[in-house]
């Protein structure tokens, strides 16, 4: 089999989703051997190759048909389906099926003491997020309008930092919030792991091997049921 005929899978390089994300191509049967550089595993026994990369470059991957598959969270899914929107750019990839790790949620939280009843006690509020895209349609939906601050991370500390009152971050034990004295007011959005497809039709043997690993990835997530 030539090199073009390999499935290729965006996996994130090191974070949350890594650990698990291995570990299901692994339970699926797949045997494989990590490249010199760290960026790439290659499978032994099925055609099919793994490039590590940040979370955030995924979509794009998938999008530009660089990868096949990517394993990556719904949050940043949505975020990037919505700003490539915002851009005028279809968003074509595709979402193959959800997994059962990295389960969050995107939440408003506000400092302790403050008081919140429903989305409309965000309005003329300054809100730091990194997710600016599904913030912006949560508010607009709502009929709220806001500032939106986009943050590159350490979202928590913006209402301390006097740059937000509230912010939307993800939140999967809350523990966080705690430490930084915020409290859950809202769900924004849920998430966990997917598996996004590239818009650019594939090859019927690679069909054939991504139809095969969907099917031993159900079989895999029904047995840990
Ligand atoms: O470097 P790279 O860009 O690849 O990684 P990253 O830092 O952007 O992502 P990473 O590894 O933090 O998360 C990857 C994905 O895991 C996210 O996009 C989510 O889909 C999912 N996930 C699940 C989470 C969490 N749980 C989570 N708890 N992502 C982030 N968090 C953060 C949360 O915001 C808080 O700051 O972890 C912190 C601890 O959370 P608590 O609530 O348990 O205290
Ligand atoms: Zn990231």
């Amino acid at each position: 089999m030539d090199k073009s005929s390999r499935l290729k899978v965006a996996l994130q390089k090191s974070g949350r989703l890594t650990e698990n994300s291995l570990d299901l191509l692994a339970r699926c049967g797949l045997k494989y051997s990590r490249g010199k550089d760290q960026l790439m595993c290659y499978g032994e026994n099925m055609p099919l190759d793994v490039l590590f990369v940040r979370d955030d470059d995924i979509p794009d991957l998938v999008q530009q048909d660089v990868c096949d598959l990517g394993i990556v969270g719904l949050n940043v899914i949505e975020e990037k389906r919505l700003s490539f929107q915002t851009r005028g750019v279809s968003p074509l990839f595709e979402q193959v099926m959800v997994l059962d790790y990295g389960k969050c949620r995107l939440s408003i939280a506000v400092p302790d003491g403050t008081e919140y009843k429903d989305a409309s006690s965000l309005r003329g509020k300054r809100i730091a997020t990194t997710y600016p895209n599904i913030l912006a349609r949560f508010l607009r939906e709502r009929d709220v309008q806001a500032e939106v601050v986009t943050m590159s991370g350490a979202v928590e500390i913006a209402p301390r930092l006097g740059r937000a009152d509230f912010i939307c971050d993800l939140v999967s034990t809350g523990s966080t919030l705690i430490a930084n004295h915020l409290s859950e007011a809202e769900t924004v959005m849920e998430s966990q792991a997917a598996i996004i497809s590239t818009p650019v039709p594939v090859t019927m043997e690679k069909q054939e091997w991504i139809h095969r690993l969907t099917m031993r990835i159900d079989g895999v997530q029904q047995v840990k049921e």
